[in-house]
This record gives structure tokens, sequence and C-alpha cells, in this order.
């Protein structure tokens, strides 16, 4: 890996910026590979890494049919947090959030990880039940949580309207401390970085459009840069998963939808934690530069335009309004969306498929970000062994036919 000193620093700077290495190679496919990645966002750049540094397996490609970070991972509002419910998810997502803490360190990149708490708002006597619950089951797990009044709420969060006047009055909130926010697009340049100095080829503008599967085994992929062979082929495709599983002859109970963001013009700092409100549906915090960072709910029909409606953002900034009539005179910069994968009960398929060799990390939906370094961590074990991680285990497609399912749809309210 690249390292550079004080000295060449100051050298490449009066070059006029000439002499940097970049940070990743550029190859050219080769015609077969020990594992195929297909899709280079967070979670399958994070499998690449992790396999080549845990497990040794270097001979390893990373597909991406647009620029790396192109997808979701680099349209995201970058809210990690893991005050899931379920004990399965207590494990995956604080595994994560664990990693999250060291990942600066671990990548040698800053990805500029930000534990400035996630609060997340009680309006009714539904929301007070619903997170009290959320916070007792979290510290059965060890996962940090506490319940806030109004009040701890308005000052934790100095801008926030408590006036009991509003039409959907704060009551209380939940807040995780530990949660935050990194920076999107630094996760998956890390990620590159780690892989390719370990050996792994990251190819972009390489679409796959075909999965060669024989005798029920997968056996490689098709792609607008030729055919490669793959011993292994792990698909990490998000919104797209559907349209890969297709092609290699089996469907996904995922329904692909758009979810959609926006961001102010920047301002000096003013907003010091994450908050999020589902009654109101909306969410927001401030990025680095100084923009309100802000969310929305899903488009209500399945569609791959990566956009989102127009009424959907006229709600949130009304929601945000309520919560924050503070900010009624700030203008709106710039919104975009993303195609997110939403699985029945609203929790991630990470494991086996029907084709040997064929594994599928998908159905984050909403809020894959925040599980980017443990979702790629306990992939790359499953992919490396066949069998799943501890923590993945009951993360399989098959449990939309046993019907055990981790039903975290209150956790994951806001956006859906
Ligand atoms: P992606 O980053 O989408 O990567 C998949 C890649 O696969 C893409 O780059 C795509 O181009 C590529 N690909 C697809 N098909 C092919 C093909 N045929 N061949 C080759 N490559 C292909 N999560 C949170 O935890 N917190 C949040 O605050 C949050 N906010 C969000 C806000 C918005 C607006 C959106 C859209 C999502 C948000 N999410 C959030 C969800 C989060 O962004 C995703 O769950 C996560 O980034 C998914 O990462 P990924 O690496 O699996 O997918
Ligand atoms: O999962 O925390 C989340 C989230 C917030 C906004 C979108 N997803």
């Amino acid at each position: 890996m690249q390292r550079y000193s004080i000295f060449s620093i100051a050298r490449n700077a009066l070059t006029n910026h000439k002499n940097w290495h970049t940070a990743w190679r550029s190859p050219e496919p080769k015609p077969a590979y020990d594992v195929v990645v297909v899709g280079a966002g967070g979670h399958g750049l994070g499998t690449a890494y992790y396999l080549a540094k845990e497990h040794g397996i270097t001979n390893v490609a990373v597909l991406e049919k647009g620029w790396l970070g192109g997808g979701n991972t680099g349209r995201n509002t970058t809210i990690i947090r893991s005050n899931y419910l379920y004990d399965e998810s207590a494990k995956l997502y604080d595994h994560s959030v664990k990693l999250w803490e060291g990942l600066t360190g671990e990548l040698n990149y800053n990805v500029m990880f930000s534990p400035r708490g996630v609060m997340m708002l009680a309006h009714n006597v539904h929301d007070v039940q619903v997170f009290k619950r959320h916070v007792y089951a979290n510290r059965l797990n060890g996962v940090d949580n506490e319940w806030l009044t109004a009040e701890q709420a308005k000052a934790f969060c100095p801008p926030l309207s408590i006036d009991p006047g509003a039409r959907y009055p704060v009551v209380g909130a939940a807040l995780q401390r530990r949660g935050g926010t990194a920076r999107h697009d630094a996760v998956a340049w890390g990620y590159a970085r780690g892989a390719d100095a370990r050996g792994v080829d990251v190819i972009q503008n390489c679409e796959v459009t075909g999965i060669d599967v024989e005798g029920g085994r997968v056996t490689g992929v098709q792609t607008t840069r030729g055919a490669i062979r793959a011993k292994k082929v792990a698909i990490v495709a998000a919104g797209h998963t559907s349209v890969l599983c297709t092609m290699a002859g089996f469907r996904m109970p995922l329904e692909s939808v758009p979810l959609q963001a926006l961001v102010s013009e920047p301002m000096k700092p003013v907003f010091p934690c994450v908050v999020m409100s589902n009654a109101v549906h909306a969410y927001l915090s401030q990025s680095d530069k100084g923009e309100l960072v802000i969310g929305a709910g899903t488009d209500q029909y399945v569609s791959y335009s990566q956009r989102g409606g127009v009424q959907i953002l006229e709600h949130t900034l009304e929601a945000i309004l309520e919560l924050f009539p503070i900010f009624s005179r700030c203008r709106m910069l710039r919104q975009w969306g993303g195609i997110v994968d939403v699985t029945p009960d609203r929790s991630p398929i990470i494991g086996r498929t029907p084709v040997e060799n064929l594994f599928v990390n998908c159905g984050w939906g909403t809020g894959g970000f925040k599980a980017t370094p443990g979702s790629a961590h306990v992939f790359a074990h499953t992919v490396a062994k066949g069998e799943p991680h501890p923590i993945n285990a009951p993360y399989t497609l098959d449990r939309f036919k046993t019907g055990r399912l981790i039903d975290e749809a209150a956790a994951a309210a806001v956006a859906h």
C-alpha cells in the first residue's frame, strides 16, 4: 500500500498534483478467479477485503457495472445504529458498530465515523411503548439505548421543537449514543484500496449480464467485458439482486423501490446529532460540509428509476418543518435517489442460494449502510467456508419458507 511522507505530499502539491499514485489499479479482467463478487458497493468491496485479509483468498474480482460506490453506498444518508429489536439483529448490527469504531485504523483510511448519537422521537403512546420495548431489549443484549423525556431530548438537540401544541408533539425519545454517521464514499474507497493492495481486482464498467450454471453449480459469469470463470460467485448488488438471481434461474423475495434524500444549502454547525421520527416520516443530521442531510420514505411502487416521487419529497419537508420550524427559511440544494431491495421482514438475506457456490448478500433495504463492515465480515466467512458465520446463520433465504422471520419493520420504519 502506498504511504506518503510529509515531503512527498509537499512535492506532489508543488508539481500540480501530477504524481499521486492511484488508490487502486484498473486491471483487465482475468479469464478465471476463485471468487467473483458482483457489485462494488461497500458490502461487496468489504467482502473482497475480508476474503483477502482474513481468509487468504486473494484471487478475487469485484465486478461493477458503473463506478465503485456509485450505488446506494454513495447515495445514502449514513446513519449508523444498532438499536434493532431482536437478538439476531442485535448481534449483527452491533458487530457492525464495533467494527465501525475501529474502521479508520483498520483501513488506514479516514472513514470519519462520528458517534454523535441517534435519537428516535416518540409522538404518541404507541411510539413510547415500541421504543421503550427496544430500549429494554437492546440493554438485555448489551446494546446501549436509553429513554429521554421531551425536555432531555431538546437538551440533546436544541433545534428540536417540543411545543406541546404541535400536530405531532414530541413526548419522549430513545437515544443510542454510540450511533452516528460516517463518510459514505470513504468506506467504499477504503475497502477498495485495502482489497486492491492485497491483490483483489476491482473492475469498474463491467456489467454482469449472465450467470453460468452447470449441473446446479455456478461456473462463472458473462459480462460486458467477456466471460469470466469462477469457482464461487457472490452477488452483492442491492436493488438489482432480483435481476441477477433471475439470471441464475431463481426468484428472490424482494421488492426494489426508490428511496430518496436531499441536502440543504450549507450552514454553520447547528445540529449536533441524528434525529429520526417514524411518525412524521423524516430524519435529519448535518454533514461535515454543513448541509442538512434529510431523508424521506420509499416510493410506494416498485421501480428502478433512481429518483423518487416529488410528493414524497414534499411530505418529508413538511414533516421536517413540524419538528424543526427553525429551518423554515433554509433552501434545499439537491435531491437524489437509490434503489433499495426490501424483504418481507425488513431483515437481510446473507448466505447460500439454491445454486451451489452461488452466494447472496441483499435485502438491506433502507438500512444497510450501518451494517457495511459487519455484513462484509460475516459474508466473507460464509463465502470462504461455504457455511454461515454464527452471526448470519439466521439470515437464510429459506426463512421465508420455514417462517423463522426476523421482523424488524418497527426498527426500519422511518424510511419504509
Ligand atoms: P450498493 O452500494 O448499491 O452496491 C451494489 C452495486 O452493485 C452497485 O454499485 C451497482 O452498480 C452494482 N451492480 C448492480 N447490478 C450489477 C451488475 N449486473 N453487474 C455489476 N454490478 C452491478 N442505510 C443506513 O444504514 N443508514 C442510512 O442512513 C441509509 N440511508 C439511505 C438513504 C438513501 C437515499 C438510500 C438509497 C439508501 C439508504 N440506506 C441507508 C441504505 C444503504 O444505502 C444500503 O443498504 C447499502 O448502502 C447497500 O450497500 P451495498 O454495497 O449492498 O449496495
Ligand atoms: O436505517 O437508520 C436507518 C436509516 C435512516 C435512513 C434511512 N435508513
